[in-house]
């Protein structure tokens, strides 16, 4: 059935335009002023209201398998709560563990996915290194449309990238024309840093944020830069979470580097506090990684949006309930790290970034949907309101408020790290394949209706860094 939304502002990252926009068999078919409703169609009048592209959250873990327990949030329930918040598309992780085939693990993550509501899409990590690991690159990139793969140069012992692996894989990925990417911390440091906290008797939350010092992310930033620097790749650092790893990537951005960088609702809202509170549950209940940080560093975090040094949000949504966070009781160090959020990034974004006057409306779009599909090669399929893209829509209410709170959200756990927070500015709907998914408050989602996306490799930055290359490899060596 064809949709027509009427009467709306429709907001894109690069322009603003009274019109009106129809839908039908999942694609946007017209934007444009006064368009007629076809026999039978669904109409929503979005008078006051601005028609967006939906959300794509680059980050997230669905039911991971993660430090002795899973995560509670599963793609369906973590799909269906996406949609509530206004996001249409989220990029989730594969991981396999150390010495496990990518193409199984990534047989096993498109199982759990598919019973995803909206649709998705994968990153895969790479854990460990042999040639084997090459041909599976090869045959995801090829075959699979994987056009990106993760490094986690922390998790010490289970899923950390050895420097060794992140010299092969990123080699492999500028091949391949993949996009790096990693989890920026020094595992090794992380390691040392829980066991003399051990040692001094520091047992609980408060000692998280203590083993994973802003020093330990900004040493890892430089590291992971310096190799796609030398190796000639582009790379994109998840989560960004402090003033040492911002001031590497715009280091690197300035000497002509194609790094991108990502930052969390939460690190943008959230400091270090939280773990001082004297309600184990609840400082437990914030343990993720990286972990909050010392206030100043979420002003810079800001500006570094504002400014283009950072041009993603993501949520690392990877849900723990309260009984699972009790099992790091007697060590912080084994608390499942991970916090929510997949529901709640475009209304933070929206009442922190527009309300404030920090972010244009255009901006925003672009910081909660489309630099993410371009930066992953899925635009403008997805990340815009036009004629031939997915569609994919939130309709946005600037004047409704709402408090969110773990009593009323649609993530499958018990605790929200933005709980009581009231935010001004909700998606009024929700549009999935041309389908009003979630309408003021009310879901209408089908369990397996998400589709797996494809990531074609790019042929863009990557070609153009190719040239660069070439152009910058010494042929002979000079000699005085
Ligand atoms: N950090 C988390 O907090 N959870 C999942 C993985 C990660 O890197
Ligand atoms: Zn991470
Ligand atoms: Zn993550
Ligand atoms: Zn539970």
């Amino acid at each position: 059935m064809a949709l027509l939304i009427k009467n709306g502002t429709v907001i894109n990252a690069d322009q603003t335009l009274k019109a009106d926009v129809l839908c039908d068999e999942g694609k946007i078919l017209a934007v444009g002023p006064d368009l007629e409703a076809p026999a039978g169609a669904e109409v929503i009048d979005a008078a006051g209201q601005y028609v967006m592209p939906g959300g794509v959250d680059p980050h997230t873990h669905m039911q991971l398998p993660f430090m002795g327990t899973v995560a509670s949030e599963d793609f369906f329930t973590g799909t269906r709560a996406g949609l509530a918040g206004g996001t249409t598309m989220i990029i989730d992780f594969v991981i396999p563990s150390p010495q496990q085939s990518l193409l199984e693990a990534y047989g096993t993550w498109r199982e759990w996915a598919s019973r995803s509501v909206s649709d998705y899409s994968f990153h895969v990590a790479v854990t460990w290194w042999d040639e084997s690991v090459r041909d599976e690159m090869k045959i995801l990139v090829e075959q699979e449309g994987v056009n990106s793969f993760k490094h986690f140069m922390a998790y010490k012992n289970a899923i950390m990238a050895e420097d060794e692996t992140l010299v092969n894989s990123f080699t492999r990925c500028m091949e391949l024309g993949a996009m790096p990417t990693v989890h920026a911390e020094n595992g090794e440091l992380v390691y040392h840093l829980q066991k003399k906290l051990a040692e001094q008797g520091i047992t609980g939350p408060e000692g998280h944020p203590l083993s994973r010092p802003s020093e330990v992310e900004g040493e890892a930033a430089n590291r992971a830069i310096r190799f796609a620097q030398t190796l000639g790749v582009p790379l994109y650092l998840v989560h960004v979470s402090c003033k040492e790893a911002l001031g590497e990537i715009s280091r690197a951005r300035q000497e002509g580097q194609r790094v991108y960088g990502e930052v969390l609702a939460g690190h943008l809202e959230l400091d270090d506090s939280v773990y001082r509170s004297d309600n184990w549950d609840f400082a437990a209940a914030h343990v993720m990684s990286p972990p909050f940080r010392p206030k100043e560093h979420q002003s810079a975090l800001w500006k570094g949006l504002q400014g283009g040094t950072l041009q993603t949000t993501a949520t690392d949504h990877c849900c723990f309930c309260t009984d699972q966070k009790a099992m790091g009781k007697d060590d912080f160090s084994m608390i499942p790290n991970g916090t929510a959020g997949v529901e709640d990034r475009m209304m933070i974004m929206w009442d922190s970034g527009v309300n404030t006057g920090r972010l244009t409306m255009n901006e925003f779009v672009a910081v909660t949907s489309a630099n993410a599909a371009q930066i992953f090669n899925i635009y403008p399929q997805k990340g815009r309101v036009a004629e031939g893209s997915d569609a994919d829509i939130v309709i946005w209410d600037p004047a409704q408020s709402k408090t969110i709170s773990a009593k009323t959200h649609h993530q499958n756990v018990d605790f929200n790290i933005f709980e009581g927070r009231t935010v001004t500015g909700v998606p009024s709907h929700t549009i999935s394949q041309g389908k009003v998914v979630y309408a003021n408050g009310e879901l209408f989602v089908e369990e397996g209706a998400g589709r797996y996306i494809k990531r074609p490799a790019f042929a863009s930055p990557f070609a153009a860094q190719k040239r660069f290359n070439e152009a910058h490899t010494p042929t002979a060596v000079e000699r005085d």
